[in-house]
């Protein structure tokens, strides 16, 4: 898997991706249902994940969801064109998108839209919050440290179905590491949302870390989502389960 190749090349943590969903009946609630929550990422990621079906832990594979256009608030000026949106999502680590406005970038945001016949429905999402290119390129720029994800619907105007806030979580310097963040979204879906009822993630930077930053500049290498496929390879009981995630 791609996402394997990345956490490898550049020696992330390799985390046991934990997350779990509660799979139960959709219910097709209005938008008046619409609450904000708030969620911290975990650190690496892997090519699998474990989602709860009411039942038991079943581990699924997950699959690339690829939005058909990407709009951004703003983009770094460069003569080679180097801080484009399209290494966002160019499976890339080593490029990076830049925001292109004065001062830190916060209120900044990146649009994926989908396809919403084709029943998007991401579990995870992840995000390398800054620029990987290298190890200096990750500490002069600025690191997205909370951001907000918004599920939007277009109707006759564009409604905020769901959304929530992020933080990246910080060492004990108060620095976003170089890694892959990921975020489980599964449960949005089963609580409050049904899944044709958006067809645009929204991205908006809220804060940044610019710790000992040389350049007031925010970065991100890359963003994904994901939905689980296939047929669960194998199943855990509620005890089995925690059992295993205690021993990690
Ligand atoms: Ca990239």
């Amino acid at each position: 898997m791609i996402i394997t190749k990345i956490i490898n090349r550049n020696s992330c943590s390799t985390t046991v991706f934990k997350s779990f969903i509660s799979v139960c009946l959709f219910s097709f609630l209005s938008f008046s249902f619409l609450r904000a929550q708030e969620r911290t990422a975990i650190e690496g990621f892997k090519a699998k994940a474990y989602f709860f079906n009411g039942g038991l832990y079943e581990l699924y594979r997950i699959k690339h969801l690829e939005p058909y256009k990407v709009d951004v608030s703003s983009t770094l000026k460069s003569d080679t064109g180097k801080y484009e949106k399209r290494n966002l999502f160019d499976f890339n680590v080593l490029t990076a998108w830049g925001e292109g406005v004065p001062g830190n970038g916060v209120g900044e945001t990146i649009r994926l839209s989908f396809k919403r016949d084709r029943g998007v429905h991401p579990d995870v999402m992840s995000i390398i919050p800054g620029n990987l290119n290298s190890g200096p390129t990750w500490y002069s720029n600025n690191r997205v440290s909370k951001f907000k994800i918004r599920f939007l619907a277009v109707t006759d105007e564009v409604k905020t179905v769901k959304e929530l806030t992020v933080s990246i979580p910080k060492n004990s310097k108060g620095l976003i590491t170089p890694n892959i963040y990921n975020i489980n979204l599964g449960d949005l879906f089963v609580q409050n949302i049904a899944i044709d009822d958006f067809e645009i993630i929204e991205i908006e930077i809220l804060e940044v870390d610019a710790i000992n930053t040389k350049y007031n500049d925010t970065c991100i290498s890359e963003i994904g989502f994901y939905s689980r496929f296939g047929e669960p390879i194998k199943s855990l009981t509620d005890a089995q389960y925690h059992k295993m995630v205690e021993q990690k």
